[in-house]
């Protein structure tokens, strides 16, 4: 009947920035919804006050403009990041995430180690389980870049987190994520062109999600993704394919608490001389000792301090 509008109940599967395409589980339908200016209000500080993997309610009008999202229910969690440094708004990517898959390339397109580290202490702040995955790994096949590839991965796994390397190509890898995948919603991030989509036709073929080639002359991607979207794995389980990102400035993080979000530096603070020691000028520092002993990496605290730098509006972590 005109004006009857129906309650449904299900996640936000598709977002376009005006559009959010809602599905049901409970009858399988997919319906494009709009939202109410009281979310923009309350989510004014990022773009998007709704996002994929959101559990939301929403009323199915008669016409399709009618549609409207009425309630965002509470979360288990997000990631968010700001465009840059600089830019004032910050882009919730996804909610709801079991693990966050960071996708990246050792070239074509190559993957800044500072990319990376901003990326892994957003998911540490937001407590977002995160694994980093080697694509590509077919093009880096030949002994002379074993030893480039075994140091990143020892950098990454010396810290704590799992390096897995792969081949959305070849499929090297493939089977044993889809494994892990089953029954998990996993989102995938990274830098344009490193195989975001290609990988997820790969773990669930059939999808046959758009991939664009990498631009001959700077070896970067074309931004083929324009939309994050979800895309439900047989068997159960969601895959989060989302546009490339270029860089991941951090929202929220105090320049005193960005350390702990670094594990690999973290753990030896309670050997630094002072309890609120910022590891950059301290006499006795247990974090500089190791960077200058090669027991962490040198990217690692190079990373450290430049988003210390970032953040630090009175000059107080300067050297
Ligand atoms: N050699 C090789 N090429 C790959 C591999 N995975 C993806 N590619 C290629 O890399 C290019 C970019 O792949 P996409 O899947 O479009 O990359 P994306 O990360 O989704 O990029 P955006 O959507 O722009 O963010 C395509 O030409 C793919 O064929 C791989 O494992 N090996
Ligand atoms: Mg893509
Ligand atoms: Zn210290």
């Amino acid at each position: 009947m005109a004006g009857q509008a129906a309650q449904i109940e299900g996640i936000v599967v598709k977002s376009t920035g005006s559009w959010y395409t809602v599905f049901d589980p409970a009858t399988g339908q997919r319906s494009r919804c709009r939202i109410r200016g009281v979310f923009r209000l309350r989510g004014s500080r990022t773009t998007n006050p709704v996002t994929v993997g959101d559990r939301v309610k929403a009323e199915i009008g008669a016409d399709e403009g009618d549609n409207v999202i009425t309630e965002i229910l509470p979360r288990t969690n997000y990631i968010i990041r700001r465009a840059s440094n600089l830019s004032k708004e910050s882009h919730i990517i996804a909610a709801n995430i079991d693990t966050a898959y960071l996708v990246a390339t050792l070239d074509r397109p190559p993957t800044s180690t500072e990319f990376i580290d901003r990326f892994l202490v957003t998911a540490e702040a937001y407590h977002i389980p995160s694994v980093i995955l080697l694509n590509k790994m077919d093009l880096f096949a030949g002994p002379e870049f074993r030893e480039i590839i075994d140091e990143l991965a020892g950098t990454y796994r010396n810290a704590g987190y799992e390096v897995l390397e792969i081949s959305a190509k070849t499929g090297m890898g493939i089977d044993e994520l889809r494994a892990r995948m089953q029954n998990k919603t996993s989102l995938f991030t990274g830098n344009s062109g490193v195989g975001k989509s290609t990988l997820i036709n790969a773990i669930e073929p059939g999808l046959d999600l758009k991939t664009g080639a990498i631009s001959d002359y700077h070896h970067k991607g074309k931004h083929t993704t324009t939309f994050s979207e979800i895309f439900p794995l047989t068997g159960g389980g969601m895959l989060i394919d989302t546009p490339g990102i270029k860089g991941f400035g951090l929202v929220d993080i105090a320049p005193d608490e960005l350390a702990r979000y670094f594990p690999d530096l973290f753990r030896l603070a309670p050997h630094c001389q002072y309890y609120n020691c910022t590891h950059t000028h301290e006499p006795n520092c247990a974090v500089t000792a190791a960077v200058a002993a090669g027991e962490i990496a040198g990217s690692r605290y190079v990373s450290y301090l430049k988003m210390l730098e970032d953040d630090d509006k009175d000059g107080k972590y300067r050297k």
